[in-house]
């Protein structure tokens, strides 16, 4: 230890004013804050590091010292969008950071946007694994997350004559503040060779990986702050790079260009996040990532063993639990094996036992085009040590369901982790629950319907594996931070406290008729509502006006996610108001946004058609009064932060059975929007605890989609129903493609098909039907207000501490840290 450190952090809380200023003139060497505000960022990036990484010290030194128990969360998506604002609100550090940045002329807003999104994840799954470190570091437990550090994360999205453009997402381009890189700890990862047999000196047979290629994985630690306790957890992202070998052997074969070119494939796996959410395509590359993920990890964890315990692993899982977030990092079963067998020599039962006493698998998706299998031909190739063990875990693995269902070779071929075929796939949902000791679904439904269906034969085997974890979302990003105007509401009428513990907020239930509140809670989501009218204008330069209803449906373009559906309530809104049937019409501003996979045609279609239906509706002086519809283009974690605090209505309109959970309804509803919803993932739980009279419910529910579906004719629909039937007119007589012929044809034809996966004609009346119950209660709006007041106020369930707290009781076992509060 470096003299003078013994003691800790030597950072002076009174100097941060001192601090920033010697970053900004020393560290960066300014002098002038400039047009930009990006040096002033930086510095004052820098001045908080500084706070963290002290606290981050401690932290890992207790958990050292006192050989916690703990946990790797292991995710191939973080994302954690902005770090600034975060760090200032968990470390209580407002004021002083407002005063110091006096001396600049500037606030803390402003200084803020010079911020880029840490994009590293898709959506849904990136961005819960970005709530549960926050929640984890907030709860003192000791969990470390490990990623990836891709050079470009999700895509810049714009939008060009209303279709999807992708540029990439450049995101270190100009520094990343809050990393400290650690080389020293880098670990190598190997890709191809060959497997080889040896006997050692005892006579015992072993299995030997040669002739690999390997990968140096370098760390890049990232602190993540927990709640004005202290704690600083850490994020680890591993950045490939090329071994020194490299360079040596093929410079000494003179063939300088290969060793550039091995270099390059070296330097490629962390190159860039895949921007699929939802479809997997079997890219070789992505296995490598998710093996690289996988092994830089468990070898880390191995490491820390070895130095604190020695090499003695009988009792290694009673310290660690793996959670697997999705199968995306499920190769880690075979390659924890791989390491316990080969590198120190357990045998075969004994991994075993310790590979399935730490591994825990989370399922996210139920959808069979986002389930993972992997040829075996391409692991021969590339991973040829790994293919052994997993066939090994299979061939024991089916002596145990023979065992079961003896003389049922059809149950064998059925669970068997290897898909047979033309071209033989590994199953990696199997591989993942096979090798864990918790399968976890992430809403009541979902686990159910995995229970019943997806993995239905597993449950038979080990209904004691299977266990729902509910979702949550921080109400530290999600409200403190981000609603700023309405959390010092809240703050005044029941304490501070729900910050901490967020089942606080129940207390807001008292003020349900409080007439003044009332007005307080109205100007609060009208102040918000102004910067989103900013952002709109700012960025699709449409006039949303904060006297209208804010109806909004953000996250990823899918079909099951029916972005579609709620257009079509848009057309036909449209067609009411060019009849002058406008009676009894709240006047709306509609807003889409999301992302659509590169690859997805139909999710660009939908994309197109939203913006042809946004712009013909707008240039429309009839529709003014009535409606205005804009894609938010880009739309990331910091648009989120905006759109959430000043909405009135969520749109959560998703085929029932199909969204596993969902996580932005939980932030819109922590915000007081009221939700139109299916009967899907989270949807049921909120709906239960906020009261079937303050949610606006419509369309099929999950046990009844099969029986529609084999009896569905959405023609005889559309014909029956005036108001679909005009929409439909309007969409097929090119009222929104007037110089584009056909473009919406395999639109229309969607949803006209009897083989419609997505029920969209299905569900649109009862839709409708629910709209207009969303007009009647926003005409009263003191009824409304109510409503809003008790969404928040059951939004209690949905913190992600609540579910943090139910991994570590069930799952994990977990012990929290001692703490030393500042609050
Ligand atoms: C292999 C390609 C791929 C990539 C990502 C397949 C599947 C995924 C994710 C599982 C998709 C995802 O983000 N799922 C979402 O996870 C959220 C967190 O649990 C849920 O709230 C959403 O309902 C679910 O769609």
């Amino acid at each position: 230890v470096v003299k003078g450190w013994q003691e800790g952090p030597v950072i002076d809380e009174s100097t941060l004013k001192d601090d920033l200023t010697r970053h900004f003139y020393y560290t960066l060497g300014r002098d002038k804050v400039g047009e930009s505000q990006h040096y002033l960022y930086h510095a004052l990036a820098l001045t908080i590091r500084d706070r963290l990484v002290a606290r981050c010290r401690e932290t890992n030194q207790q958990i050292k010292q006192e050989k916690r128990r703990k946990t790797a969360y292991l995710s191939l998506e973080f994302l954690m969008g902005r770090a600034l604002g975060n760090a200032v609100l968990n470390l209580d550090l407002d004021e002083q950071v407002s005063s110091a940045l006096q001396e600049y002329c500037t606030t803390i807003e402003t200084i803020e946007d010079a911020e880029h999104d840490a994009g590293l994840g898709n959506g849904g799954l990136g961005r819960l694994a970005a709530c549960f470190l926050d929640s984890c570091a907030s709860l003192a437990l000791p969990v470390i997350g490990y990623g990836l550090r891709y050079e470009y994360g999700m895509f810049n999205q714009s939008i060009k004559d209303g279709n999807q453009i992708e540029q990439p997402d450049n995101w270190l381009r100009e520094g990343h503040p809050w990393e400290l890189s650690a080389p020293e700890h880098a670990k190598r990862v190997k890709f191809g060779g060959y497997v080889q047999s040896y006997t050692d000196k005892f006579g015992r047979e072993h299995r030997q990986w040669m002739g690999s290629q390997d990968v140096l994985a370098v760390p890049y630690d990232v602190p993540v702050p927990g709640y004005k306790n202290n704690i600083v957890n850490t994020l680890r992202l591993w950045k490939s790079e090329a071994t020194d070998e490299f360079n040596l052997t093929e410079f000494n074969a003179g063939s300088y260009s290969e060793a550039v070119a091995q270099k390059n494939l070296a330097e490629q796996i962390t190159m860039v996040l895949y921007p699929n959410d939802s479809s997997e395509n079997g890219k070789e590359l992505r296995l490598r990532q998710q093996y690289f993920l996988s092994s830089a990890s468990i070898q880390d964890v191995v490491d820390q063993w070895l130095s604190q315990h020695g090499e003695s692993f009988s009792d290694f899982a009673d310290f660690h639990a793996f959670q697997l977030n999705d199968t995306h990092p499920s190769i880690a079963v075979a390659e924890l094996m791989r390491i316990l067998i080969d590198d120190y020599e357990l045998d075969w039962n004994d991994a075993w036992q310790i590979t399935t006493k730490t591994m825990a698998y989370t399922n996210h998706t139920l959808l069979p085009e986002a389930l993972e299998k992997w040829s075996v031909s391409l692991f021969s190739k590339l991973l040829p040590r790994i293919l052994e063990i997993v066939y090994e875990i299979n061939a024991r693995f089916l002596a145990q369901v023979a065992q079961q269902w003896p003389g049922d070779v059809e149950k064998q071929r059925a669970l068997s982790l290897i898909e047979e075929g033309d071209e033989p796939q590994i199953r990696m949902a199997y591989l993942a629950i096979v090798g864990s000791y918790s399968v976890n679904g992430v809403a009541a439904l979902h686990t159910e319907l995995l229970k019943a269906g997806l993995f239905k034969e597993f449950y038979a085997l080990w209904p004691d594996k299977f266990n729902n974890k509910t979702n949550g979302v921080t109400p530290r990003r999600w409200l403190a931070h981000c609603n700023p105007v309405l959390s010092e509401l809240i703050g005044e009428k029941i304490g501070h406290d729900w910050v901490k513990n967020f089942s606080k907020i129940s207390d807001l239930r008292r003020f349900y008729d409080d007439k003044s509140f009332h007005e307080q809670w109205q100007n609060a989501k009208r102040e918000n509502k102004q910067r989103l009218v900013d952002l709109v204008k700012a960025r699709c330069d449409i006039d949303f006006d904060v006297s209208m209803m804010f109806d909004v449906q953000v996250k990823r373009i899918h079909e099951y996610k029916r972005q579609l559906l709620n257009i079509l309530h848009v057309i036909h809104l449209y067609d009411r108001i060019r009849r002058g049937d406008t009676q009894g019409l709240v006047p709306r501003c509609v807003l889409l946004g999301g992302k659509a996979a590169p690859g997805y045609y139909m999710a660009k279609k939908i994309i197109k058609l939203i913006n042809n239906v946004a712009e013909v509706i707008n240039k429309d002086p009839q529709a003014a009064p009535y409606l205005r519809v804009a894609f938010l283009p880009n739309y990331n974690v910091t648009a989120m932060e905006v759109i959430c605090p000043a909405t009135d209505l969520s749109e959560q309109v998703s085929t029932a059975g199909k969204e596993a959970s969902g996580t932005g309804n939980m932030k819109f509803m922590m915000n007081g929007a009221l939700t139109i919803g299916t009967l899907d993932g989270a949807n049921i739980e909120i709906r239960d605890a906020v009261g079937a009279d303050n949610f606006f419910l419509f369309g099929a529910q999950a046990h009844e989609i099969d029986d529609i579906k084999s009896r569905y004719n959405p023609e005889h629909l559309i014909s029956q129903n005036s108001d679909l039937k005009n929409v439909m007119q309007l969409l097929e007589s090119g009222h929104f493609n007037l110089f584009e012929p056909c473009l919406f044809d395999d639109i229309t034809n969607a949803i006209k098909s009897p083989h419609d996966p997505w029920l969209v004609a299905h569900d649109f009346e009862s839709y409708v039907a629910a709209q207009k119950e969303v007009d009647k209660a926003y005409a009263d709006r003191t009824y409304w207000t109510q409503m809003s007041i008790l969404n928040t106020a059951a939004s209690g369930l949905f913190s992600s501490d609540r579910t943090i707290s139910q991994y570590s009781e069930d799952i994990w076992h977990l012990e929290p840290l001692n703490i030393s509060e500042t609050d």
